[in-house]
């Protein structure tokens, strides 16, 4: 399996992240990403390709215009305002007040945000579309006819939807990749998302459409961020009715559990019958993991790796999730492999 990587993704590495009241430093560093490509290295998967330049057109099919300038010119704005740190949201349009687009640069910034733990800042939209080209690629390996290709994006995607960012998420390469396939001339693509967190910048973007079924697998929003989106009786609206399913579960949920779900969306997958898989792969399913709640080990990985793999899918993993640093390399390689070996 080819992995498309770049150097890129240092150029997003924040000072902090609001957490507990306190700024720590993120869990979303690029650590994470050294360790995946150590213990690729070890593991036979030598393959690395570096990213194609950007593909604007299917970044601007998912996104909206206006949240892709505020990406671009955000940094700017918020330097020429006289700002030192880096960029937080302070304000949002929440219940009872208008969703405007207000015009100076703190508005904006609450306008476009989902959470405030996601800081912004100098490097962060090179990095940003660096990511989604390494999607792209990876992508363009699979269309090519590769049974799979591994995008180890940085920063992750699955929590921006159309006009939002936040859960350190910026462009959605997962969603970018799927509506690649289609342009392409696949009839109906699926999105698998097994990160711990609920995918709902994914199902935003998907949610009225019948040619993407959406699953994800993640800690329940009466629990979890990103807190108010993932319910399981959110299954699609309009034409896309049914091709939403959320698999909700509760702290302490072990692979005996969370296995049978990750069982029935791989059967609602089958019976989809698409012509292409992308895997919103998070590891942060992990017992060890320092934000999550679920208790995975290691070994589960690789055994539920085999299961997608019996899909016998043309597939593409797309990184997001995962912060025990130390075991995320292993993890994710674990994945991979009981694909592989499938
Ligand atoms: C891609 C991805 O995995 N994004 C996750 C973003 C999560 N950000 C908020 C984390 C809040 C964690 N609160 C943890 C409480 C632990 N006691
Ligand atoms: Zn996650």
């Amino acid at each position: 399996m080819k992995v498309v990587r770049s150097d890129d993704h240092l150029k997003h590495f924040p000072k902090g992240e609001l957490a507990g009241g306190l700024f720590v430093r993120p869990f979303e560093c690029p650590e994470r990403w050294q360790h995946i490509m150590d213990r690729l290295g070890t593991r036979g998967f030598q393959d690395h390709v570096e990213p194609a330049d950007l593909d604007i057109g299917p970044v601007r099919q998912i996104h909206d215009a206006g949240f892709l300038e505020f990406l671009e010119t955000s940094w700017d704005r918020w330097v020429a305002e006289g700002y030192e740190g880096e960029i937080l949201a302070t304000c949002f349009p929440a219940r009872r007040m208008q969703v405007r687009k207000p015009e100076q640069i703190d508005g904006l910034v609450g306008y476009y945000a989902l959470a405030v733990e996601t800081a912004i800042t100098s490097g962060t939209w090179e990095a940003a579309q660096a990511s989604a080209a390494i999607a792209q690629t990876a992508q363009r390996i699979v269309a090519g006819g590769a049974r799979s290709a591994f995008a180890l994006c940085r920063p992750p995607g699955h929590h921006a939807a159309k006009d939002m960012y936040g859960g350190y998420c910026f462009l959605n390469n997962a969603a970018i990749a799927a509506q690649m396939f289609l342009n392409d001339g696949a009839g109906r693509v699926a999105i698998l998302d097994p990160d711990f967190h609920h995918g709902n910048g994914t199902q935003d973007i998907f949610y009225d459409r019948e040619d993407v079924l959406f699953l994800s697998l993640h800690g329940a929003p009466e629990h979890a961020f990103p807190h108010f989106l993932g319910y399981e009786d959110e299954t699609g609206a309009g034409k896309g009715e049914g091709f939403t399913a959320n698999y909700a579960m509760p702290p302490g949920t072990g692979y005996d559990k969370w296995g049978s779900a990750m069982d029935d969306a791989i059967k609602r997958i089958e019976a989809y019958s698409p012509d292409a898989l992308v895997v919103s792969l998070g590891v942060d399913t992990f017992e060890r993991d320092p934000i999550s709640f679920f208790k995975l080990k290691s070994d589960d990985f690789t055994d539920y790796g085999g299961r997608i793999a019996k899909l016998k899918l043309p597939t593409l993993f797309c990184m997001e999730g995962g912060y025990a640093v130390e075991e995320i390399g292993v993890n994710t390689v674990n994945v991979l492999e009981g694909f592989e070996n499938g």
